[in-house]
């Protein structure tokens, strides 16, 4: 490839990383300056034991850089991973958008995605309660395009000037930073009891929303209304949404708690590992869209972000999809030193008026600036546009663009006025021309103050198990709150979406139980809200599989293979790594000892067994299957493996799957393991 006359910023985007990418394999060690070195180990001294002398350059410029190795921390979403992918428009968005990466279906547009938890410092673990950030960065032809989505419809708040308040309630708690990574905690509750407008998002937090399964399966939501301008200059309210194509999927919680102890990294070994099988994930984008016209329509105020557009009311057109195919090579480089921000837009995406969105645009740059330490951050090669920048900005930290020639202003004539602005015909981005009036207040608008319609919608909307969920974490949460009187207060907030929910959960926490009976009549709901109505596959679910030597090779051979051509993966666990062989001579690899996993990190269990002398192996074999059992889980069951769910008295309850017939078992075990968690089970 030649570089010769082309900008760095005007290859395809994995052309452009790979001028940054270095490979050491093969190669001399070299300081920073490109000087050989030869000695790495021992520092240069005065003498074998004496002191090390300053002049060691290789020592103290490996030692310093070193030293400054890290960066602050994002202060939300510090806990993340992503992968680069591609968008493909299924049919051109020309009537909405003349956004040029929404019109050709033959186009493929480079992306990365950043997935987060939005609590927790950068080391904590994956599977907490939390909402989930999911950021795509577009390299399109025109520009950056951010879409820096929640996989929770909602916020907490209406304007931006109180998030400083919500992270400061939600952290650790700055006297002794207790807790990591969780919600459970007093300052939280506090600030949601007095501060109502949290009321619809909790129920989502609270919900089996918080703890997904995986980023694979969960959906992305860019929260705020915003515009959509076509080529005629029409603009129409817009809400962006991924669905992803394996349906919603989320973790009980029980399960959650622990795998944060045994896998903290769960949900980026997930990732990493179906990218790296070639199961590449792939999300549908939906928008949802509003006429200007009907903005006052709707019995809620659609700029609010603490409310939802139903999708029974504006449903979600899907129009195109992105596949997520190629992991990082450097987490840091690529990772951490992305930036995205809300306000990166192309021709044809506009803003609204949304209190919390105004306020967003202005927050995403500034925090870049202490972050990544400067202005140049554009320059790092994973925010590099693929389109080249011509401007008259110079300068700053760690800056690498050379510009050439003298002139660095506009306008100007030595340079011809250049670089001289596009007008909107030769894609220059032009503004909407909204009309705005008003006086300047410090007032919030009387149609943003409903906070409890939509929080009951969404509790109307769950299933049974969901509901019991809920109120599973409001006591968990709550339960761990220190003070009786936020406890309270969160009770007699929650009457207000329902009696039956602060009556549960006042009983679990020994609250007083709320005074009256339910104020509200609402009794809508919305089905898409519920994770019941969502797609259910086998594909890429994780079976494992306890296994020990004499094992019936030929029957369990066969069973593997079915489920491996469904997409399902198979993992081996016995007590010891090595192989294990069948009765007819068959071995498998074993893939994990019940010492270096647990019933947590599968979907699904199947138990063979085989001719097991130790004791101990019974008991971890039946420890794993009471666990799945617990959480709800497809387990099945064929040869000795049987024993353990007899014994424990397991075997006529939903999703257990026992076998002598093997291709009955198999189809049965395939059937249970789509059906994902059987809640119908009575937990012994
Ligand atoms: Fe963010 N948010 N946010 N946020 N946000 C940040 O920017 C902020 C909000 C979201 O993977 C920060 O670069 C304000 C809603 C994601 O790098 C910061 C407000 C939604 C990410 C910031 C919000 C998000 C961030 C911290 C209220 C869903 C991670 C580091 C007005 C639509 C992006 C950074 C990544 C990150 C500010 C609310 C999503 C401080 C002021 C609503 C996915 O700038």
């Amino acid at each position: 490839m030649s570089n010769k006359g082309k900008n760095v910023n005007e290859f395809s985007k994995d052309e452009q990383l790979e001028q940054f990418r270095v490979d050491d394999d093969g190669q001399h060690l070299t300081t920073n300056q490109g000087l050989k070195v030869s000695e790495d180990e021992f520092s240069l001294k005065a003498g074998e034991r004496g002191p090390t002398l300053m002049e060691d350059f290789h020592f103290r410029e490996k030692m310093t850089h070193f030293d400054h190795e890290r960066i602050p921390e994002r202060v939300v979403h510090a806990r993340g991973f992503g992968a680069h992918g591609e968008f493909e428009v299924y049919e051109s968005m020309k009537e909405y958008t003349k956004a040029k990466f929404l019109q050709d279906p033959s186009v493929k547009t480079p992306v990365f995605v950043r997935f987060s938890t939005v609590a927790g410092s950068r080391g904590s673990a994956d599977s907490v309660r939390d909402a989930r950030g999911f950021a795509t960065k577009f390299y399109t032809e025109e520009g950056n395009y951010d879409l820096v989505a929640n996989n929770i419809p909602v916020f907490f708040i209406q304007d931006a000037i109180k998030f400083p308040d919500l992270v400061h309630s939600f952290k650790p708690q700055p006297h002794n930073e207790i807790p990591q990574a969780s919600t459970a905690h007093d300052t939280f509750w506090d600030f949601v009891a007095n501060n109502q407008e949290t009321a619809h998002m909790i129920m989502w937090n609270m919900s089996d929303r918080a703890i997904p399964r995986s980023f694979r399966m969960m959906e992305g939501f860019g929260v705020h209304a915003f515009r959509f301008v076509n080529d005629q200059g029409k603009a129409r309210f817009v809400k962006f949404h991924w669905k992803p194509k394996l349906g919603v999927h989320s973790l009980v919680w029980d399960e959650a708690q622990k795998i944060a102890g045994k896998d903290p990294d769960f949900h980026r070994r997930d990732l990493w590992e179906s990218i790296e099988n070639g199961d590449f994930p792939e999300y549908e984008l939906g928008v949802q869209i509003i006429e200007e016209e009907d903005e006052f329509k709707f019995d809620f105020d659609i700029l609010d972000a603490t409310k939802l557009w139903p999708e029974e009311e504006v449903p979600v057109k899907i129009i195109g999809k992105m596949t997520l195919n190629r992991n990082v090579d450097n987490v840091f480089a690529e990772v951490e030193q992305a930036a995205f921000h809300p306000g990166h837009v192309v021709p044809g995406i506009d803003f609204t008026n949304d209190p919390l969105l105004q306020g967003r645009l202005f927050s995403y740059t500034d925090t870049q600036l202490i972050r990544l330490g400067g202005p140049n951050f554009h320059e790092l090669p994973i925010n590099r546009p693929v389109v080249p920048i011509h401007n008259n900005q110079r300068d700053g930290y760690g800056r690498q663009t050379i510009n050439k020639g003298m002139v660095s202003y506009h306008k100007n004539s030595l340079a011809s006025n250049a670089p001289m602005p596009a007008t909107e015909e030769e894609g220059g981005y032009v503004h909407y021309q909204e009309k705005v009036e008003g006086r300047k207040i410090q007032a919030r608008s009387d149609s943003f103050k409903d906070h409890f319609s939509q929080a009951i919608l969404f509790w109307n909307s769950m299933s049974q198990p969901e509901k019991e969920h809920i109120i599973e974490a409001f006591s968990f949460e709550l339960g761990k709150v220190q003070s009786k009187d936020v406890q309270q207060q969160v009770v007699d907030m929650y009457a207000n979406v329902s009696v039956e929910l602060a009556k549960a959960i006042a009983d679990n926490i020994g609250a007083n139980p709320p005074q009256g009976e339910a104020a509200s009549k609402i009794t809508k709901s919305s089905p898409a809200l519920s994770q019941e109505n969502t797609k259910k596959s086998p594909e890429t679910r994780k079976v494992g599989v306890i296994i020990s030597n004499d094992f019936n090779g030929a029957d369990v051979s066969d069973v593997l293979k079915t489920l491996k051509a469904e997409g399902i993966q198979v993992e081996i666990i016995s007590d010891k790594l090595g192989k294990r062989k069948g009765s007819d001579g068959t071995e498998l690899e074993v893939d994990h000892t019940f010492l270096t996993s647990d019933s947590v990190l599968f979907d699904a269990i199947y138990a063979v067994g085989g001719n097991v002398e130790s004791k101990e192996f019974n008991q971890n074999a039946a420890y794993f299957i009471k666990e799945a059992f617990c959480h709800y889980k497809p387990i099945g069951a064929t040869h000795e493996g049987k024993k353990y769910l007899q014994e424990e008295n397991l075997t006529n309850s939903p999703g257990v799957i026992i076998g002598d017939d093997m291709k009955q078992f198999t189809q049965n075990f395939i059937n249970a393991i789509t059906a994902h968690r059987h809640w119908d089970r009575k937990i012994v």
